[in-house]
């Protein structure tokens, strides 16, 4: 790899040296004496010089006058970094805001280099992947998963001593992965475990990393400020919480509890079985019963009370039922129908874009904070956070759907003082959908096909003085038959219409069996698919395939590898590759359902380009996933509210999804049936298991 994307090798072993030979490549970055760290300057020369019959490519390292960077350095070495404590993300805030300013390519990368040793790691590759990620100069390269980076924060702990063995005792040829089994955090005691294989998909867990990647909360406006953050910061995580609880109830399960009372003990409890191989200590874990107290941790800067976040949830409360949000200047703002959720998106989690922190405080990120902290909440134990605390483990966690579920129902609070969608703002006159089924090869029409498939992750980049070559970790995930969408339009009118199709699936029976209601139906309803159609006069035939989904990211670009052989290596195709790994990823596009075939109601609308439609080029970029990540550099490509038609109580007499209906949409019964065996990937017509390297 040449130009500006030697500024990656920074990803390779993160607590290894800089000057330490990266990658396969043996990469050596050749740094000006000055900047080794104190206690490697008397033997700079011997430092400097051990690797070079090692190396296969050098890199430049200019020297420039260093920026202050004692702020970022607060946070020792092999301390855990938390996103969701104020100090951490000020610190991380300032570090972003340092890299982004540097004027040229070669000055960040001689920042990048010089810091990388001196600062705490974790938090240096976040600052690191945010700055590559919008500076014009790096935009375009491919970040490494977090899974590659930091691999201990995705599988248990006893993996790595495994790994370190097989790495030194096996030549790099003739190792074997290390299997995963899917069963290692709890046993069937535990009824939330039957969830645990979505809970712990590593694939869920980076996509949701990724994406605060993209939309930090913190850090220079420039990159916090991206059209519709604060609405799109609701969606994306009601969403997963839609997906959440179709998986439940494919398991027999209630749907999520909202965690709503915080005196109360917390009935979930977890014990990751993590190491963290910086802190080098376990994260700690949260038994049943736990309570959340009180926050006065002198250590993390961060001192709250339980009774702030109550009175912070209680002001929200009523902004939204006052309608309006008071801001730092005392006036009021109205929560209006189109920017009131993406102002309270801002508000509730919040971002640096909140009208009024100092009223309606953190409450979504504090929240984290005291889940994560209920285990040692003085510090007097000097434990770290939990895995609440990092959005790279947070998922894992059963408590992690039941706080969401209570942030969620805030939003839903304020959506229900909206008024239902007239017949009107839903219908398309003259566009009427004759036809819909979903075809999955050699299954009976609707019938989508489940079953268990395994992949690998190389090890090698996050095994830090181990030798090279690859070390792969084998795991169990859960995976679906590609499937197509066959979709028949009947355009009425005698011109070409436009339209966005619409595509979501949700559960069609509720815990008891019962039908649901459409009120209760419309938050779980998972959006599958949206793209848009010209339609010729007369019957129009859609066929889209399930892999071109707008909420999903390719197999392949879930567990990526930067040095792959097979990577497209110039041009569009490269473009296409790199495009961000926010995403959630393909294999989890379809709940798991059962072995008998779990009950599911698929939706299609076709709604009038008018009310859809942003002008804009849409060649952005990383727009594979746009209704979860956004295209880059872009404005959010649909002009509807986020949810669009579910988002909203309907409009009265309308009970039933079948009422909902107008011409332009349709319904039909869909079943996923799980084959409960490991299957080949290519059963998903996915590039079989080329996720191993030589
Ligand atoms: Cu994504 Cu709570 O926002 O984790």
């Amino acid at each position: 790899m040449a130009d500006n994307s030697s500024i990656l090798y920074l990803f390779d072993r993160p607590a290894e040296p800089v000057y330490v030979p990266k990658g396969e490549q043996r990469v050596a970055f050749e740094i000006p004496a000055n900047y080794l760290p104190d206690r490697y300057r008397s033997v700079a020369t011997e430092v400097l010089t051990r690797y070079n019959d090692d190396t296969k490519m050098k890199v430049q390292v200019k020297s420039i006058s260093i920026p202050d960077l004692s702020v970022p350095m607060q946070l020792g070495r092999r301390e855990a970094f938390s996103l969701f404590i104020p100090l951490h993300r000020k610190l991380a805030a300032r570090l972003i805001d340092i890299f982004i300013n540097l004027r040229t390519y070669e000055d960040f990368l001689s920042v990048a280099v010089y810091s990388r040793d001196r600062l705490n790691p974790n938090l240096f590759i976040y600052a690191l992947s945010v700055a590559i990620l919008h500076r014009p100069d790096t935009k375009n390269l491919p970040i490494p998963p977090l899974s590659e980076i930091f691999p201990d924060k995705f599988m248990d702990g006893s993996v790595f001593s495994r790994a370190k063995e097989e790495a030194n005792v096996v030549p790099a040829g003739a190792r074997v992965p290390i299997e995963i089994p899917l069963d290692y955090t709890a046993s069937d005691l535990d009824e939330e475990h039957r969830v645990a294989y979505f809970r712990e998909d590593i694939g869920i867990n980076l996509h949701h990393w990724h994406w605060h990647l993209v939309f930090p909360f913190d850090g220079p406006r420039s990159i916090v400020d991206k059209d519709r953050r604060g609405e799109l910061f609701y969606y994306m995580h009601q969403q997963m919480m839609a997906r959440y609880n179709a998986e439940r109830l494919s398991n027999g399960m209630n749907r999520v509890r909202r965690f709503i009372n915080w005196r109360e003990p917390i009935p979930e409890g977890y014990f990751p079985k993590l190491d963290s191989q910086v802190a080098s200590r376990t994260w700690p874990a949260r038994p049943t019963g736990s309570v959340l107290k009180d926050i006065n941790r002198q250590a993390d800067q961060v001192n709250f009370d339980i009774q702030d976040l109550e009175r912070f949830r209680d002001r929200i409360y009523e902004a939204i039922h006052t309608g309006a949000i008071i801001n730092a200047r005392g006036e009021r703002v109205p929560l209006t129908e189109k920017d009131g959720v993406d102002m309270l998106g801002n508000l509730i989690e919040s971002s640096i874009l909140s009208l009024n922190p100092n009223l309606y405080g953190d409450l979504h990120n504090m929240g984290h904070v005291a889940i994560s902290f209920c285990h040692d909440p003085d510090n007097r134990y000097l434990e770290s956070f939990g895995i609440m605390g990092d959005p790279a483990t947070a998922m894992r966690d059963p408590i992690f759907y039941a706080f969401h579920a209570f942030i969620n129902d805030v939003f839903v609070e304020h959506k229900n003082t909206l008024s239902p969608y007239t017949n009107q703002q839903l219908d398309y006159p003259g566009i009427e959908i004759k036809g819909i089924e979903v075809q999955t090869p050699s299954q009976p029409t609707n019938v989508l096909s489940t079953f268990w498939s395994k992949s690998d992750v190389d090890l090698s980049r996050g095994l830090d003085f181990t030798p090279r070559g690859p070390i792969l970790a084998r795991f169990t995930h859960l995976n679906h038959a590609r499937f197509n969408y066959n979709i028949v339009v009947n355009n009425r009118s005698n011109s070409t219409k436009r339209g966005t199709v619409r595509i979501y699936l949700g559960p069609k029976r509720d815990e008891r069996g019962l039908p649901f209601t459409l009120e209760n139906q419309r938050g779980l309803m998972m959006e599958m698919e949206k793209f848009k159609v010209t339609l010729k006069p007369g019957e129009n035939r859609i066929v889209r395939s399930s892999s071109q989904s707008s909420v999903t990211i390719p197999f392949e670009r879930t567990f990526r590898n930067l040095e792959e052989q097979n990577r497209p290596s110039a041009g569009p195709a490269l473009e296409q590759f790199n495009l961000c790994g926010c995403g959630w990823p393909e294999h989890m596009l379809v709940p798991k359902g059962n072995k008998g075939g779990f009950p599911m109601e698929l939706f299609v609308m076709v709604s009038d380009i008018e009310g859809d439609e942003i002008v804009q080029s849409e060649v952005g970029g990383c727009n594979d996933a746009a209704s979860f990540c956004g295209v880059r550099d872009r404005k959010y490509p649909d002009a509807r509210p986020m949810g669009y038609p579910f988002d909203r109580r309907s409009r009265d007499g309308v009970n039933t999804l079948a009422q909902f209906l107008s011409g332009n949409m349709a319904v039909t019964d869909v079943n996923i049936r799980f084959t409960d065996q490991v299957l080949p990937r290519t059963r998903s017509e996915s590039t079989g298991n080329s996720l191993s390297f030589s």
